[in-house]
């Protein structure tokens, strides 16, 4: 192991250069949705964007994914600006090519987990959101080692080796599959924790606040309960999930969880490794999902939500849709919403408008549970 790369850079303002590749097939709007999306993750992982391009190619290079002229020209780029980073717009790249791109332009080059993946490891806050971050890094990095001449990068630090906290990374073969199974363990123990809380609230009526990273999700828990929770407008604020009681009135109230932002693409070593987390929206008896309304895909960012609540097998509840940050919003955007989910909410979690129908929405629901229950 080189440890001597392999430090976490203290201040991680690298430069970087971003590359997408649309192929034939790909719809020009998504390419460049996905690299603004990417030049957003990159921003908040500490690095300065420096450029963004789009390369056409009918098909990846085996060797070095795209072509050399493409190569030469970031090369040029990188003698002007001091690129020390280059961020491939793909969920992954396979371990030579990313030996061969770093030989070619002589800086480090990472793929968009990498970037998810760093962002994570810099918001983990509480115990168990490190153990899950430090175990999805593990698990991405433990089958790429071998391609990579068994060092994690040759090529400086910084973003894509830090460890949770300021923790580095173990980047040792033996060492990683031991750590694995110690961080499994201690993840296991904390999951039973959480069973016996939730056994210990099995009465009250749970809702979890879903949606795509950065919809408002904390702030609207915040204005619902009064609460502090952590709000920035960067991804993925929050990757806790904490629980808060809402008072609805004198014979109300609910839990609400606040829950992990999604994102496309979310890389699955993070789903797995947040299972114990996301537990909470399986169990919870009805879910919130925030929209932001302002965002330039409105449809594909809700689209990617429920696709992930499908694939954690927790829609076969009660979903209130809630589209946040509407004092931003055109009055054209607010109508098409309007006219494309009638029963949808829609309001602002920052001025408190809407807020009243969602409480009044809550209560319906805590009603309905209620004669439910007394029914059956
Ligand atoms: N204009 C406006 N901004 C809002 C509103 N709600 C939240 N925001 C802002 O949006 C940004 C993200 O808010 P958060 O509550 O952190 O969003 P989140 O969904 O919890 O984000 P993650 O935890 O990162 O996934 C912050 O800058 C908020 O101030 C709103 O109703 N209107
Ligand atoms: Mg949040």
């Amino acid at each position: 192991m080189d440890a001597s790369v392999n430090r976490i850079s203290p201040a991680a303002d690298q430069r970087a250069l971003l590359v997408a590749v649309q192929q034939s097939a790909d719809d020009p709007e998504e390419v460049r949705d996905s690299l603004d999306e990417l030049t957003l993750l990159v921003a908040t992982a500490g690095a300065i964007v420096v450029e963004t391009m789009v390369v056409k190619r009918a098909s990846f290079d085996p060797a070095y994914l795209i072509g050399v002229g493409v190569l030469d020209r970031i090369k040029s780029i990188n003698a002007d600006c001091s690129i020390r980073l280059v961020v491939v717009d793909l969920n992954t790249i396979k371990p030579a090519q990313v030996r061969n791109l770093e030989e070619y332009l002589g800086c480090r080059v990472v793929g968009r987990t990498e970037i998810i993946l760093d962002i994570f490891a810099r918001r983990a806050r509480s115990a168990e959101s490190k153990i899950q971050v430090e175990l999805a890094q593990l698990r991405y990095i433990l089958p790429r080692l071998k391609g990579l001449g068994g060092v994690l990068s040759r090529l400086g630090g910084g973003i894509g080796t830090r460890g949770p906290g300021e923790k580095m990374l173990e980047t040792d073969r033996r060492h990683i599959i031991r750590r694995i199974s110690a961080l499994k363990k201690k993840l296991d123990k904390i999951s039973r924790h959480r069973q016996l809380v939730r056994k210990s609230r099995d009465r009250a009526f749970r809702g979890a606040v879903v949606g795509y990273t950065n919809a408002g999700k904390s702030t609207l828990i915040n204005r619902l309960a009064k609460d502090d929770l952590f709000v920035e407008d960067r991804l993925f604020a929050t990757l806790d999930s904490f629980t808060r009681t809402v008072y609805i009135n004198d014979d109300t109230t609910i839990l609400l969880t606040d829950t992990v932002g999604f994102i496309r693409n979310l890389p699955a070593n993070l789903i797995e490794s947040f299972q114990s987390t996301l537990e909470e929206i399986r169990h919870a008896d009805f879910l919130v999902h925030v929209v932001d309304c302002t965002a330039r895909s409105i449809t594909g960012n809700r689209e990617t939500v429920e696709r992930e609540l499908a694939r954690l097998e927790a829609f076969d509840k009660p979903v209130l849709l809630f589209f946040n940050k509407a004092d931003a919003a055109t009055p054209e955007a607010i109508e098409r919403i309007m006219i494309a989910h009638p029963s949808a909410l829609v309001g602002s979690a920052a001025t408190g408008s809407g807020i009243d129908a969602l409480r009044s929405a809550l209560q319906d629901l805590s009603e309905r549970r209620r004669k439910f229950n007394r029914a059956g």
